[in-house]
């Protein structure tokens, strides 16, 4: 965990929300965690973002980020990146956010990829997951929350979604050459849909210890 001012703190334990602490939802086990809150009041090293294709920010958990980021500020940054592919993942500071860094990924819209190939938005949101952690990894972001991207907005279905990105957790987290990269993994959740979707199959993919 890369911070150490007296009010980061991000143990494997510890709640990561900024003025209150708040317990996770569900801990599932000392790496991946739930929590339902906005995610632009998490002090963690990075926080992922469903951003869209020309990082402009927009609406929806986007829009809430570069508000509370600092609008300005971020969407400069944002535009020396030069947008970013679908499935693919950048990185910015988090500026006046509580987290270190935002990792902006963009999300399959998931009628339009469904239409051009049926098993393109598997792939692309699968991407996102893994792109967004290798970014982190590569950074030395160590304590990451995923926002539940394309379940917006993009429309990809939310029970799918969230074993999707579980599963590819899992993959990326099990993976050797991953091994001690990455220490904590918190699903953000927004929705009651979500909540649900994350509450019933997490303990599916990371059975509890
Ligand atoms: N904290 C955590 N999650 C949130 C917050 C928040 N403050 N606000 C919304 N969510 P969406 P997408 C949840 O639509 O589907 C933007 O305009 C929300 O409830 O933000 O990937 C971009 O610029 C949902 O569960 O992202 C793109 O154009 C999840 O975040 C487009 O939307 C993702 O919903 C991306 O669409």
């Amino acid at each position: 965990i890369r911070a150490a001012t007296p009010t980061r703190t991000t143990s494997a334990t510890s709640p990561i929300t900024s003025q209150v602490a708040r317990p996770p939802v569900q801990a599932l086990n000392d790496m991946v965690s739930l929590i339902k809150d906005d995610i632009t009041r998490l002090k963690v090293d990075g926080i992922v973002n469903a951003a869209n294709r020309a990082l402009e920010g927009g609406g929806g958990v986007d829009g809430a980020i570069h508000r509370a980021a600092g609008g300005s500020q971020l969407r400069d940054a944002c535009k020396q990146l030069g947008g970013c592919e679908t499935g693919e993942a950048k990185i910015t500071p988090g500026f006046d956010l509580p987290s270190e860094r935002v990792i902006h990924t963009v999300g399959p819209v998931y009628g339009l990829e469904y239409r051009r190939d049926p098993a393109g938005p598997e792939r692309l949101l699968r991407s996102c997951y893994r792109r967004s952690l290798e970014v982190a990894a590569d950074r030395g972001v160590r304590s990451v929350a995923f926002s539940c991207v394309s379940t917006g907005i993009y429309g990809y279905p939310n029970e799918e979604a969230a074993y999707l990105a579980a599963d590819e957790v899992r993959l990326f987290l099990t993976a050797p050459e991953n091994a001690g990269k990455i220490e904590r993994v918190i699903f953000c959740l927004f929705q009651d849909v979500d909540e649900e979707a994350y509450k019933e199959i997490l303990p599916q993919i990371f059975p509890p210890t």
